[in-house]
């Protein structure tokens, strides 16, 4: 079964509940839940001005494809509160299709490897926790060395190294 990678994100209410209940109704899916990465507080990167975020990855393997992988983790976001108003804007619960597999594609509603992963610390940072060796599809470039060719990354530190206990 191909891995995917997701980006959890939360800047509003009780953030770390908001990214626990994410993952256990993830793993309610039809997927098979591996490593999951420390938690960190990071400094908002675009949009309106906004409080910090928690973020974090996570991977699993599923037969779901990437369109209906999708489907389900904006049902969940829709489920835990999001409201989409502005583009970057502030959310309960953001959730990033980061890599599936080998797969690249360019459509309006999925486009893998998620087109701004490579420059975002608050994605790199907790993705190289789990999969550093990653090659990330279209860029020949492992998760290591991307995280490497960055200047050092200031707005993300480690808020907690543990805090998603399996359902
Ligand atoms: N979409 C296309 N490809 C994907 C993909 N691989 N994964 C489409 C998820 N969605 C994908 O997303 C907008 C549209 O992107 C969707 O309709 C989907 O079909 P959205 O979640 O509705 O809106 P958004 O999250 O505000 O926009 P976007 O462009 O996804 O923003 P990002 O890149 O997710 O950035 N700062 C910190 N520190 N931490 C954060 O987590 N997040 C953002 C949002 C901004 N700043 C942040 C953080
Ligand atoms: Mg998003």
């Amino acid at each position: 079964m191909p891995a995917a990678f997701i980006g959890l994100g939360s800047n509003l209410g009780d953030r770390m509940g908001y990214l626990r209940e994410a993952l256990t109704r993830l793993e309610q899916e039809p997927v098979r839940l591996g490593k999951v990465s420390p938690l960190y507080e990071t400094e908002p990167v675009g949009g309106p001005l906004q409080g910090p975020y928690l973020n974090a990855c996570a991977t699993f393997e599923t037969a779901l494809s990437p369109v209906s992988l999708l489907r389900r983790l904006q049902q969940i976001e829709t489920a835990l509160g999001r409201v989409r108003r502005e583009r970057w804007g502030p959310r309960t619960v953001d959730l990033d299709l980061l890599v599936y597999g080998n797969v690249i594609m360019r459509t309006p509603s999925l486009e893998l490897p998620h087109p701004r992963l490579a420059e975002r610390d608050f994605v790199l940072q907790p993705l190289k926790d789990i999969a550093p060796e990653l090659l990330i599809p279209g860029t020949g470039k492992t998760v290591s060395q991307l995280v490497h060719e960055r200047p050092p990354a200031g707005g993300v530190r480690l808020y907690l190294a543990s805090w998603y206990h399996r359902a």
